[in-house]
């Protein structure tokens, strides 16, 4: 057997630049990096000697680094992801978050934080934890249950099993998730004899599995006999490339489509059967729908409370949920009949055992009723004179300057829920929204993410002003990358969202705007010199109407820009939406409170969890 000698990171960078993907494409596209102690000697000048075939690219935090690798395989539907690699102990920690954000949501990431040394010679090496009873833990064990795939790296050949299975992990469509590879930091350095045909080219290819005949009929038997069917379309729709499938499958048999916050964009918004947003944040429209629905046809949806408006949304007392889903553990969840497949293959089964069966669908009244609700709040002021801005009304002013190619983008705040709501998205995953975690942060460098896996798209990241200030380094990064993206920046003077459900939970107003902090100096914070600190060119508006103008320059400006616009933080969208159960306190001193449990213990009796 011929083999080459090569160190453990030298070898794991060379294998990890010849996985492909079913295009031809690399797999990993490139690898993010901080370096210290822990990964710059091995891992880092392995890094360097591969640069031609694998980039690396340095950003300004683990964790945000991570999101924007996160971003990225999220756009191109987890058929392409990168690395991220990082020191050991708080360069490492700094990743869990963004560990736990693509474990949450599926998606593949390689991360490859260094590790202690294996031979302990110099233990207790800088940023060890140290464990008094447990030799094996270090800080990289909080990555267990947030890796689908989890290992460390303690000799050199275990890289030869390693490695295949974290390609496994990233690319099996059920399993997919986040794969960490704990790099011991001597073991880096070790040289080895490595078989050659290790580095030869492989392809991995996602598998579509097919379902089992027995489900596939059960299925079929149950939908057959519904009066009003829907399907609730979730984000496998767009991992799975089933857009086509979904609509035809729709439209053969007229069953109505609502859409999850990861499924939205899965058919054009104006698709007669789109019924629109589902859930807490959904439109009037798909929430009549579900809660009339006898059969609910989940599709790639994990059923998260925003989903099933904490599973008070299907009111009808004889509903059954299916559930088409290409991991076993969806599939079954909530009492759903399990269809386990790939969602395009599972709906073609599906299609061929209804046969000509037709079902009616709902009435387009309730979509002309609710975009009449939702373009009213979305409109233009009339007066801009002694108001400030809604964000509504800056997400009309952003969808009435997008084009087709724009994608917006949001993570977390108040915008997500408005977005869902009000955003007419018309291609598949012009609409990328991260609400599995909804991590505030994942904006800035998810829109770089987004960008670098699609350079052709008007990029426009939605960020409130406690995103911009949890997470905004990555600003200089894209300025740093040339990486071309628009921020619309909603300054509101705090955590809108939250202080609006602190009202609505019987809550005096504490501790969420700025205002209601406890301070000295009342906060004042220049966005616009702030971002034009790291490089960005920007713009402070004040209306409607200038926000409209300064996107349009936006699109002509060479690289990054931001334009922040001070919003109202009160009001919200109240047409639509359903309720979300947050539990509120059983006892308290405050009346508004009592009040307020006194609803919540009204409302949780819609609640069926089965
Ligand atoms: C990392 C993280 N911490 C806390 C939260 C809880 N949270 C959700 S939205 C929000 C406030 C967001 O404020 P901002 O970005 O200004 O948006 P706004 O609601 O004001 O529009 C908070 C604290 C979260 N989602 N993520
Ligand atoms: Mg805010």
């Amino acid at each position: 057997m011929k083999t080459i000698r090569l160190t453990a990171a030298q070898a794991a960078i060379r294998y990890i630049a010849n996985q492909l993907n079913e295009d031809g494409e690399p797999f990993i596209a490139g690898c993010w990096a901080i370096f210290g102690h822990g990964n710059v000697a091995g891992i880092g000048e392995a890094l360097h000697s591969e640069r031609e075939r694998l980039q690396t690219w340095r950003g300004h935090n683990e964790q945000t680094m991570a999101h924007a690798a996160i971003a990225y395989a999220k756009q191109l539907g987890r058929r392409r992801a990168m690395m991220v690699t990082s020191s050991i102990g708080p360069g490492a920690t700094n990743m869990l978050t963004a560990a736990a954000l693509a474990h949450v949501n599926r998606l593949p990431v390689l991360l490859m934080p260094g590790d202690v040394f294996a031979g302990r010679g110099p233990d207790p090496v800088l940023q060890q934890v140290e464990d008094f009873d447990d030799g094996t833990v270090s800080a990289n064990d909080c990555f267990r249950p947030v890796s689908r795939y989890f290992d460390r790296i303690m000799r050199p050949e275990q890289l030869l099993t390693a490695l295949p299975r974290a390609f496994r992990t990233m690319t099996d469509p059920a399993d997919c998730g986040p794969v960490t590879l704990a790099f011991c930091q001597d073991v880096q350095a070790e040289a080895y004899d490595w078989p050659e045909d290790f580095f030869a080219h492989k392809t991995w290819r996602i598998r579509r599995p097919q379902p089992d005949p027995v489900e596939v009929r059960k299925v079929a038997d149950i939908l057959r006999t519904a009066r009003n069917p829907v399907i609730i379309a979730g984000g496998g729709v767009h991992y799975g490339q089933a857009h086509a499938d979904l609509q035809a499958f729709a439209e053969r048999f007229a069953i109505p489509v609502v859409e999850t916050q990861a499924g939205k964009s899965s058919l054009p918004w104006d698709h007669r059967l789109n019924f629109g947003p589902v859930g807490v944040t959904g439109a009037s429209s798909a929430n009549a729908v579900c809660a009339d629905a006898d059969v609910v046809l989940g599709i790639g949806t994990r059923f998260q409370d925003f989903t099933t408006g904490s599973w008070a949304l299907f009111n009808n007392p004889d509903r059954t949920l299916i559930s088409l889903n290409v991991q076993a553990y969806d599939a079954a969840k909530h009492g759903a009949e399990p269809l386990c497949a790939d969602a395009a293959v599972g709906l073609s089964a599906l299609a061929e055992a209804l046969g000509d069966a037709r079902f009616a669908a709902p009435d387009p009244a309730l979509k002309s009723d609710w975009f009449s609700a939702a373009d009213r709040v979305t409109d233009a002021p009339e007066s801009e004179e002694n108001a400030l801005p809604t964000d509504m009304q800056v997400i009309g002013a952003v969808q009435r300057s997008a084009g087709p190619d724009t994608v917006v983008m949001c993570a977390a705040g108040t915008m997500p829920g408005e977005l869902h709501k009000l955003w007419k998205a018309g291609r598949p995953m012009s609409y990328h929204m991260e609400y599995g975690y909804s991590c505030m942060g994942y904006e800035i460098a998810g829109a770089i993410g987004v960008k670098m896996a699609e350079p052709d798209r008007d990029v426009i990241c939605m960020i409130g002003d406690g995103s911009y200030m949890m997470a905004n380094s990555e600003l200089a990064t894209a300025v740093m990358m040339d990486i071309k993206i628009t921020l619309v920046l909603t300054d509101n003077r705090g955590f809108g969202c939250i202080n609006r459900l602190q009202m609505s939970t019987g809550g005096e107003q504490f501790n969420n705007l700025l205002d209601h902090a406890q301070h000295v100096n009342p906060s004042r914070i220049d966005f616009a010199a702030h971002a034009a600190s790291m490089g960005a060119e920007t713009r402070k508006v004040a209306t409607i109407a200038e926000l409209e103008a300064a996107l349009v320059g936006a699109r002509e400006a060479p690289g990054p820009f931001v334009v922040v616009i001070d919003t109202d933080p009160y009001p919200s969208t109240e047409a639509g939406g359903s309720w979300w159960d947050v539990a509120v306190p059983e006892v308290s001193a405050r009346e508004p409170v009592r009040k307020a449990r006194e609803r919540y213990m009204e409302n949780l009796k819609r609640q069926r969890v089965n």
